[in-house]
């Protein structure tokens, strides 16, 4: 053999290994920005690359949706779609879009606030009522979360009966980590996932504010039974420390589970229990987007929880939803997350409350920002663009 041969033979092979390489999902193989901060136990981040099966067949519902960012199905198949400009429509199952629905709020439309996320009533084939999350305009450059409940009526072409049910204290002049997910848990009370509002970030430890929380409240407002006491704290908090929570979801056991864009380096997922503590910003993984740690660095402190897992790189999340339907037997039990930077939708397996493993699909292919399950076990996934779409997911043969 010659040198020149061997050196060919060496770079082909090389060639060889970076191309076999590029086909496999290889999204652990990037550093960690945080490159000195260690997980706290085994298996809190980087679990096990597991194949990304089964392929998939795309199919978009309906395109033409202006940042899409809720999104939820009604009994008769139907989607109800928020637009980030203040639209709310009525998509068919055969892609059909109706009108902006009349009657809901005004809405601070400027960054990344604007109308949010949609949910209906364990009963909607029969009350028609739906409730929403947004950017409540507050005078001047002020602006809050703020959710709201309607009556769709019969037509679909207006929501009537609309009152407030929740405005966050304080307003700030922000367009930023505005949250906020609203999920229903198994005694009807309305979790609504907040942010810190990137600004006054210590305010995620101020239990007399609603910002950087989670909140449990009653459908027609004010808090719920049941919640935590915290000393000196608001009585809509189930727990605080949070930056910005935009995915929620009930597990199969009736917990409530989230997750949370960290800052560089720190998305989390978190199983928040009522009156606890996680964290932000005194204990984070990852750190600021300029390199310097967050506060004093440290990611752990006696009384503050951590998170079940992280991500660093992060996946910027949006929304998640358990899989629990019949067309990906190999899917039940798992949290399926959308991902805005990383453009993919994550799955990961669970096991006794730990992650196990983790895919990721439809990489590369749009921000995705909401994740829903319909009922004939299709994954449905919101991509948020100014073209924006409603896609829907299943087993490719
Ligand atoms: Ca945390």
């Amino acid at each position: 053999m010659t040198l020149a041969f061997r050196r060919a033979l060496a770079v082909g092979f090389a060639l060889f290994a970076v191309s076999a390489a590029a086909t496999a999902q290889d999204f652990n193989a990037a550093p960690p920005n945080a490159e000195r901060q260690s997980p706290a136990i085994a298996g809190q981040t980087r679990a096990p690359v597991i194949p990304a099966e089964p392929a998939l067949r795309r199919e978009v519902i309906a395109d033409g949706l202006r940042h899409p960012w809720g999104v939820d199905q009604l009994p008769d198949g139907s989607w109800i779609v928020t637009e980030r400009p203040g639209r709310m429509r009525i998509v068919t199952p055969d892609g059909r879009k109706s009108r902006p629905i009349d009657g809901l709020p005004e809405v601070d439309a400027r960054r990344q606030g604007g109308l949010l996320d949609v949910t209906v009533a364990p009963d909607f084939a029969t009350s028609r009522r739906v409730w929403w999350s947004y950017a409540e305009p507050r005078g001047g450059r002020e602006n809050a979360t703020a959710v709201a409940t309607g009556v769709l009526s019969p037509d679909a072409r207006r929501m009537e009966d609309v009152s407030v049910i929740f405005q966050q204290q304080p307003a700030v002049a922000s367009g930023a980590h505005f949250g906020s997910r609203l999920v229903f848990d198994p005694t009807g009370a309305l979790f609504v996932t907040t942010g810190d509002r990137y600004g006054p970030r210590e305010s995620a430890q101020d239990v007399g504010t609603h910002l950087g929380k989670v909140l449990r409240i009653s459908p027609g407002g004010g808090a719920a039974p049941g919640n935590p006491r915290i000393s000196r704290g608001l009585p809509e908090i189930w727990s605080y420390g949070h930056r910005n929570i935009q995915a929620a979801a009930i597990a199969p056991d009736g917990a409530l589970w989230t997750v949370e864009h960290g800052p560089k380096g720190g998305d989390e997922l978190n199983r928040p229990q009522p009156g606890r503590n996680y964290g932000w910003p005194v204990i984070s993984y990852g750190e600021e987007y300029s390199g310097q740690p967050i506060g004093s660095g440290s990611t752990a402190r006696e009384g503050m929880e951590q998170p079940v897992y992280y991500w660093d790189p992060v996946i910027a999340p949006s929304g998640m939803a358990f899989y629990d339907g019949a067309l990906f037997p190999d899917w039940r039990g798992s949290l399926l997350i959308g991902g805005l930077a990383s453009q993919a939708l994550v799955r990961l397996t669970l096991e006794d409350g730990r992650v196990t493993g983790e895919a990721r699909y439809q990489e590369g292919r749009g921000r995705v920002r909401d994740v829903d399950v319909a009922a004939d076990g299709s994954v449905i996934i919101l991509i948020d663009a100014n073209n924006g779409s409603l896609v829907r997911l299943t087993p490719d043969g």
